[in-house]
């Protein structure tokens, strides 16, 4: 059986003729309007950002090389022992376009975790922040730390060929994604739970069965994420500072800094933190009008319904639908009072956010979910659980980084235009 590397160089001509031919054949073609609302707007609506792996439908959601979430299920290789997705599996369909066999995805589960220990001046770094830090800043500092081994970066101070970008951006990538746990778990254990004894990483384990256990929640899958990719601000900040040939420890860590913002990953601290001042509010026998009543008030004070709304989906997002199914396999969940509620909010929430009438989109994100079923099996620490979404996050955002190096696509740099000469532009245009 082909390894991941081979299976990748296989694919890179294939992907470079493509995107030659784009260049000759299409490079004066426009495929859409640059209006003023685009650009006041956050660039929502653009189609400006080349992005090979998935692709985001605003009505059906994301789709993987072609494959929705749903197919990804059937189609992908699952955790031992499990149902879900195993993480190598769709880190192998992302980087290369190709469903894995059961036995590639094991031997990428061996190489990834036989380079998963952190070294010792990563740990001392680490002990040395104060438990007080929040854990998203201390992840992006372990991230961008961790560049103190990059093999790019070595081969790029002695002066590699552009046709070896890839290879380097590659190794650099896996030796991230192998390291993310034992740092994450490293910062969860220091924070919450200091001096208590670390396991090592379990060679026999696959990549998510090591982080959970490592957590000290045993081998369990049910904690596993579904990793997303795209324009959304932490994935294109990986794009935009991989594209000044930083290398994929320093492009990572500052996704993960965008992915700290309250309208972006750490919405799932904050839907947990609202739904429990919810429960707290109202008590354990919620009707559909007392949530009405809540969601009111948070609407009336200013502020927005965490886990709700999106920049490019206009239906509820099926990554939210993926884990509401699940929680709906387990009986233990079903009975979650938690759980329950953030059922009862999703059949009420939309229709109150209609009338409102300002979001674009009032059904709920994968957020809306996400926390209350780690808070369901214990993991009750909020600030810890944007981290989570930073360890899943990373499949995407890497390979995105070495599509972008095989391929040689340039520096970003749109240009931009202050408020006089864009109403000159409006009026001449
Ligand atoms: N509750 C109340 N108002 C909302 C809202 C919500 N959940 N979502 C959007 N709006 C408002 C928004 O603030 C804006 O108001 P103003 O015109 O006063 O500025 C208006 O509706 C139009 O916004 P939009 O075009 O529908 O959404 P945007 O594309 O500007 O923003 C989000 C998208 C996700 C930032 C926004 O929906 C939001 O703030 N949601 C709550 C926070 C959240 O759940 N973020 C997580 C998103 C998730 F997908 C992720 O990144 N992990």
């Amino acid at each position: 059986t082909k390894s991941l590397k081979e299976t990748i160089e296989e694919v890179i001509p294939v992907k470079q003729a493509h995107l030659k031919k784009l260049k000759t054949e299409y490079s004066d073609t426009s495929i859409g309007d640059v209006k003023v609302g685009n650009v006041i707007g956050g660039m929502r609506g653009l189609r400006a950002m080349l992005w090979d792996s998935s692709v985001l439908d605003p009505e059906e959601g994301i789709r993987f090389h072609g494959l929705s979430i749903p197919d990804c299920k059937k189609a992908l290789p699952a955790a031992p022992g499990g149902k879900e997705i195993i993480a190598e599996s769709m880190l192998w369909l992302l980087l290369t376009g190709q469903v894995p066999s059961p036995e590639q995805t094991r031997e990428l589960s061996r190489e990834l975790a036989q380079k998963g220990n952190l070294p010792s001046s990563i740990e001392s770094l680490v002990d040395s922040l104060p438990r007080t830090l929040h854990p998203m800043t201390q992840l992006g500092i372990g991230v961008a730390a961790l560049n103190h081994d990059s093999s790019f970066q070595a081969a790029y101070e002695k002066g590699m060929k552009k046709s070896e970008y890839w290879t380097h951006t590659l190794d650099d990538s896996l030796n991230l994604v192998a390291r993310l746990p034992a740092l994450a778990a490293r910062i969860y254990r220091n924070v919450y739970k200091p001096g208590a004894a670390l396991p090592e990483i379990n060679p026999d384990l696959d990549l998510v069965g090591n982080y959970t256990n490592m957590l000290g929640y045993g081998d369990n899958h049910d904690l596993t994420g579904i990793p997303s990719t795209g324009g959304n601000a932490s994935a294109h900040t990986a794009h935009l500072v991989g594209s000044t040939l930083a290398d994929p420890y320093l492009s990572y860590s500052a996704a993960l800094f965008a992915l700290a913002g309250p309208l972006h990953g750490l919405a799932n601290q904050e839907v947990l933190r609202w739904q429990l001042s919810m429960l707290k509010e109202v008590g354990e026998e919620v009707s559909h009008d007392t949530i009405k009543e809540y969601l009111w008030k948070t609407l009336k004070s200013g502020q927005v319904v965490p886990g709700y709304g999106h920049g490019v989906l206009r239906n509820p997002d099926p990554r939210f639908i993926a884990l509401q199914e699940f929680c709906e396999s387990k009986p233990e969940l079903m009975n979650s009072p938690i759980i329950q509620l953030v059922k009862k909010t999703y059949e009420v929430a939309p229709g109150v956010l209609k009338e409102h009438g300002k979001t674009k989109n009032p059904y709920p994100n994968v957020d809306a979910a996400s926390g209350c079923v780690l808070y369901h099996y214990g993991l009750t620490e909020f600030k810890y659980y944007t981290v989570i979404f930073g360890v899943s996050r990373a499949l995407g955002c890497i390979t995105q980084l070495v599509w972008a190096r095989a391929l040689g696509l340039p520096l970003e740099r749109p240009k931009s235009y202050s408020l006089e000469a864009i109403e000159q532009l409006a009026k001449s245009g």
